[in-house]
C-alpha cells in the first residue's frame, strides 16, 4: 500500500516531533513514523536541560505553556571542585539569558499531544523501516505498520530523525559520509531519588573519586548522576555504595549536605563524542542524535537536535514557499557549525571535570588550573555561560 506526504519522518524523538510540529505550523504535510509505542517514547529518561533557544521556540510555537507552569528557570550552574562551591552566573554574564529544567519526556508528551489534539499522523509501533531513492526526487521510506501491513511512503523529503541507533544514517553510502568518534572510558551512573531539592541551581562536582552531578526533576524528585566505569551493571551499585560516593564526591567545606531519598531508578549511561558529514544526502535530512552525540555534561543533545529541525524547517518552508532550495543546500553546513561548536564545549566540559584511568597528579593539578581560571576570570565564565545558555539561532 503506497501513501503520500511532503515529509517522511523517521523517529518521534525530540528531533522528529519538533520538526514534524514546525512543519504543521507552515502547512507542510508530514508522517511520523516510530519503532516504539506512545506510552515507550513518553517514558524514556533523558535529558533535562533546556537552553533559552530551545524554551523560546517551544513557547512561540503554542507547546510550552506546561513547561512554564512545571519547569525550573535556572538563572546560573554551580561548579564545585577542591570542596569549595564557585557560582556560574549565566543571567548576569549572558546580558539576561537562563536555562530551564524541564525532563525531556514532558516535552515528549506535550509535543505528541499538540499534534494528536491538531488530528496530525503518528504513526507507533512501526518495524522493519528503510529508505529506498534517496538520490532520486522520489524518495519512498518502506515499513511494517503496527498491524504488520507493509506499506510504502512515498514523500518529497525524508528527515533521519531516528537517533544514533536509527536506520537513517545506516542509508547513506559509506563512501558518502565521513564520520568522527570519541568514546570515553568512563560512563554516568543515573539515580532518581525521591527527597525535596538538595540545591537551588545543578552542582558539577569535580573530585579524585570522579565526577558528580546534582540535577533536579520536581518539587519531590530529584536526578543525580555520577562518574562510573561504562561496563559497570546496576547490580554493582547498591545504594549504600551510590550513597557512599555521593557523599565523597560532593564534599565541601560550605556545610552543604546531600539529602538522601528512596531511590526509585538506576541506570548507566554510556559517553561518547561522535559526528557523520555531511548531515544531508540527496533528499534525506538528518537531525539530532542520527547525526551527532555529545557527552551529556553540557546538556546539549536535545538542545542540538531542536537546533537542527528549527533551521530545517525553515529551508523546507522557504522550499514550499517558492523560495528556492538555497536554504536547503546550506543545512548541513549551517547545522554542522553549531555542532562542531557543541561538541568543543561538551569535549571541554567533560574533559575537565572527569577523572580519567590514566590520570596522574599532573594531570589532575591542570583539571583544578582550569577549573580555577574558569572561576576567577570573568571573560572564561562568560565563556562557559555563553555556551551553556545556548548560542543564538541565528
Ligand atoms: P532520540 O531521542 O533518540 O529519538 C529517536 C527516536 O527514533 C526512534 N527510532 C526509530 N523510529 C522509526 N524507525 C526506526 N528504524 C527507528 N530507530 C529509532 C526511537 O525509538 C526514538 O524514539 O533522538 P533525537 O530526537 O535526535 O533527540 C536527541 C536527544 O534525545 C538526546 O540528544 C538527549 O537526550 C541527550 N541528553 C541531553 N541533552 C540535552 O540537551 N540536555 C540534557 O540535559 C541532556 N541530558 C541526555 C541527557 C542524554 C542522556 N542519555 C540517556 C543518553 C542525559 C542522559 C542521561
Ligand atoms: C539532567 O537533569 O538530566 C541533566 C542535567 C545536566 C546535564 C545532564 C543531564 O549536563
Amino acid at each position: 500500500m503506497t501513501n503520500r506526504t511532503q515529509v517522511g519522518i523517521v523517529g518521534a524523538g525530540p528531533a522528529g516531533l519538533l520538526l514534524a510540529h514546525l512543519l504543521r505550523l507552515e502547512g507542510i504535510e508530514s508522517l511520523v513514523l516510530e519503532t516504539r509505542t506512545r506510552e515507550e517514547i513518553e517514558a524514556t529518561l533523558r535529558a533535562g536541560v533546556l537552553e533559552q533557544g530551545t524554551v523560546n521556540i517551544l513557547n512561540d510555537t503554542g507547546v510550552g505553556a506546561r513547561m512554564m507552569r512545571e519547569g525550573f528557570v535556572h538563572e546560573g550552574v554551580y561548579l564545585r571542585f577542591g570542596g569549595a562551591t564557585h557560582r556560574i552566573d549565566f543571567k548576569e554574564l549572558t546580558g539576561g539569558r537562563t536555562i530551564m529544567v524541564y525532563a525531556q519526556h514532558e516535552v515528549i508528551k506535550d509535543l505528541v499531544k499538540a499534534r494528536l489534539d491538531a488530528g496530525a499522523p503518528i504513526e507507533f509501533g512501526v518495524r522493519d523501516v528503510s529508505l529506498q531513492d534517496l538520490e532520486t526526487a522520489a524518495p519512498k521510506i518502506r515499513y511494517r505498520d503496527g498491524a504488520g501491513t507493509l506499506r510504502e511512503l512515498a514523500c518529497d523529503y525524508a528527515a533521519g530523525c531516528d537517533g544514533f541507533h536509527g536506520v537513517s544514517r545506516p542509508s547513506i553510502p559509506s563512501r558518502k559520509r565521513t564520520e568522527f568518534t570519541r568514546v570515553y572510558p568512563f560512563g554516568w551512573f543515573g539515580i532518581l531519588l525521591e527527597a525535596p531539592p538538595a540545591t537551588d541551581e545543578l552542582i558539577y562536582a569535580h573530585h579524585e573519586r570522579g565526577f558528580a552531578l546534582v540535577s533536579t526533576r520536581s518539587p519531590q524528585i530529584q536526578r543525580l548522576y555520577l562518574q562510573c566505569d561504562p561496563e559497570d551493571d546496576v547490580k554493582q551499585w547498591p545504594d549504600a555504595r551510590i550513597w557512599e560516593e555521593l557523599h565523597a564526591r560532593l564534599a565541601n567545606r560550605e556545610g552543604w549536605k546531600l539529602t538522601e531519598g528512596r531511590i526509585f531508578q538506576k541506570g548507566v549511561i554510556a559517553m561518547r563524542s561522535f559526528v557523520v558529514e555531511p548531515m544531508q544526502y540527496g533528499r534525506l535530512f538528518l537531525a539530532g542524535d542520527a547525526a551527532h552525540i555529545v557527552p551529556p555534561t553540557g546538556a546539549k543533545g536535545l538542545n542540538l537536535a531542536v537546533a537542527d529541525v528549527w533551521v530545517l524547517a525553515r529551508a523546507l518552508a522557504a522550499h514550499y514557499r517558492g523560495g528556492g532550495d538555497g536554504l536547503l543546500g546550506q543545512y548541513s553546513a549551517t547545522a554542522l557549525r553549531r555542532v562542531w561548536r557543541a561538541e568543543n564545549f561538551s569535549w571541554w566540559m567533560t574533559s575537565t571535570l572527569h577523572r580519567f584511568h590514566d590520570d596522574t597528579p599532573f594531570h589532575h593539578r591542570l583539571q583544578l588550573a582550569e577549573l580555577d581560571s574558569v572561576t576567577s576570570s570573568r571573560a572564561r565564565a562568560t565563556a562557559l555561560a555563553e555556551n551553556y545558555v545556548g548560542l543564538p539561532l541565528d
